[in-house]
């Protein structure tokens, strides 16, 4: 397989713009009504944030919205991803209580603001904000019953709000994240783990389990609720969005080749599987036992095929070796280091991500395998640079590392849709700013913007320049706008004055 540019250009109706989520930017986290998430306190608490910082300002984007838009128009986005909070719009969260007006019309002015810009918004409506009241009213995700009907309560209220305006709905970002970073290993909020020295409660030999098939629940009743009452009418997609990076195996050894399999199994199967094929993997059959919840027969048909297309969050490669006790990651252990001594890739800031972007063409293909998948958007894809935090803004805006992965990236990408043939609709870096890295605080930065966060201002990186000017030169001329110029375009308009903050935007 060759990994060179071709001549080729992506398809016009190709999608492409940032991401965020709303607890990684929004900060104003007690105005206009909004209830506490779970990570509020929990970013609060000592240790549990690389630098003991918490979100309460972040990129301030709940106040800064405009200027976030203007930026966006300005880099020339299709689309832009990003997260609503559901505590913002139902405070407590529950099927039961008051929906916030102040959320609804704050998102309301923000999508329409989007369309007015030409921008498609693509909205997760659940990125780990859960909201706190939940979590203490009921367990949150651990309690099957209540939380399905709560999601979709709140599913139902955001595609009555918004739905009329929002096309591409993803229900819930990266359940493998919420499932084993909040309830096994307790690094994430709600930070349950059975290590007493990380958490006074919690099981994670069963409580991971139990949230994932909640998560699926949710997400599956939600999108049967979207198909059912309000597809035809707002001619939306909806879908799930899964983090899964290319298993590669550490050697050509057959337990080498069974273990990148078994490492799949359990970071991608154990949700596309019952989405995609209606079933879990028999890997996770065997080694979870009885502690794998399973479905019945009435749960398996809403879940089976209830997402439109394959929503991707990829970022890296694990060479993958049999062995271990890490039951997270199926008894397999990853590595960066091949068999001759050197590294796969260029190191990240963060211990789990190196630069292959052999591993993003490879895998679309995975996972095309696996499951045949419809079509795919990328959701997430991106690079931390080492120490960037530490640098002059100066020095940090030359980002050549993850210019470097973005430019492998894309001619991946290109290689994938012109060569391999796959069906790549859409993708999304992350992020569109530096933000709050969830347990790493705001010292790893995935921006492809700067963030001062002494001043909130805005600069664009070297890494923003390069995929503008990429993106402007790789999509066939004509454009997806019709998409959005149809759409009704309801409540104030807003207008947006070239904000004053952001720095140097000459893309
Ligand atoms: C994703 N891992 O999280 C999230 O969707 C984003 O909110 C986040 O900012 C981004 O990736 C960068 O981290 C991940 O440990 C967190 O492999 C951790 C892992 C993968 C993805």
């Amino acid at each position: 397989m060759t990994s060179g540019e071709v001549a080729k250009k992506l398809p016009k109706d190709f999608v492409w713009g940032f991401a965020t989520a709303s607890f990684q930017i929004e900060g104003s986290t007690n105005v206009d009504g909004r209830g506490k998430s779970i990570w509020d306190d929990f970013s609060k608490q000592p240790g549990k944030t690389m630098d003991g910082r918490d979100g309460d300002v972040a990129t301030d984007s709940y106040r800064l919205w405009k200027e976030d838009i203007a930026l966006l128009s300005q880099y020339g986005v299709k689309s832009y991803r990003f997260s609503l909070s559901w505590s913002r719009i139902i405070p407590l969260g529950g099927r039961n209580d008051p929906v916030n007006p102040k959320g609804i019309a704050f998102y309301s002015r923000f999508i329409d603001t989007l369309l007015e810009n030409g921008i498609i918004p693509f909205v997760t409506l659940h990125h780990w904000d859960l909201p706190q009241a939940l979590h203490d009213r009921y367990g949150g995700w651990l309690n099957k019953d209540e939380i399905v009907q709560d999601y979709v309560r709140y599913a139902r209220i955001c595609f009555e709000a918004f739905g009329d305006r929002v096309k591409y709905w993803l229900t819930v970002n990266e359940p493998w994240c919420i499932s084993i970073l909040g309830y096994g290993r307790g690094v994430f909020a709600p930070g349950r783990s059975s290590d007493r020295e990380r958490s006074p409660t919690g099981d994670s030999s069963t409580e991971p389990w139990v949230v994932g098939h909640s998560v699926i629940l949710s997400h599956a009743y939600a999108v049967r609720l979207y198909r059912e009452e309000f597809k035809a009418a707002q001619g939306g997609q909806i879908g799930i969005t899964l983090n899964g990076d290319w298993a590669m195996p550490y050697d050509d050894s057959p337990q080498n080749v069974e273990a990148a399999q078994h490492a799949l199994d359990v970071a991608i199967g154990w949700f596309a599987d019952p989405i995609y094929l209606g079933y879990y993997p028999d890997y996770m059959k065997q080694i979870l036992g009885e502690r794998l919840p399973g479905f019945t027969p009435e749960e398996l048909a809403v879940v089976k095929g209830s997402s439109d297309f394959y929503g991707m969050n990829t970022y890296t490669t694990n060479l993958c070796r049999a062995g271990g006790d890490d039951e997270f990651k199926g008894f397999v252990e990853y590595t960066f280091v091949r068999p001759d001594g050197t590294q796969l890739g260029t190191q990240a800031h963060c211990s789990w991500l190196q630069d292959y972007p052999q591993g993003f063409r490879h895998s679309f293909l995975q996972s095309s395998l696996r499951c045949a998948y419809l079509n795919f958007s990328v959701t997430e894809n991106g690079f931390a640079v080492k120490d960037e935090h530490s640098k002059p803004i100066e020095e940090a805006l030359q980002d050549n590392d993850r210019v470097n992965y973005f430019k492998g990236i894309t001619a991946a990408l290109k290689a994938a849709v012109l060569e391999d043939g796959v069906d790549v609709r859409a993708y999304f870096p992350w992020s569109f700013v530096d933000n709050f890295e969830w347990a790493d605080g705001y010292i790893t930065r995935f921006g492809v913007t700067y963030v001062d966060y002494e001043t909130q201002r805005r600069y664009p990186k070297e890494s923003a320049k390069f995929l503008v000017k990429w993106f402007g030169e790789n999509i066939e001329a004509g454009d997806t706008k019709s998409q959005q110029e149809k759409a009704p375009q309801n409540g104030p308009s807003v207008v947006l004055e070239r904000p004053s903050i952001i720095q140097g935007v000459e893309v």
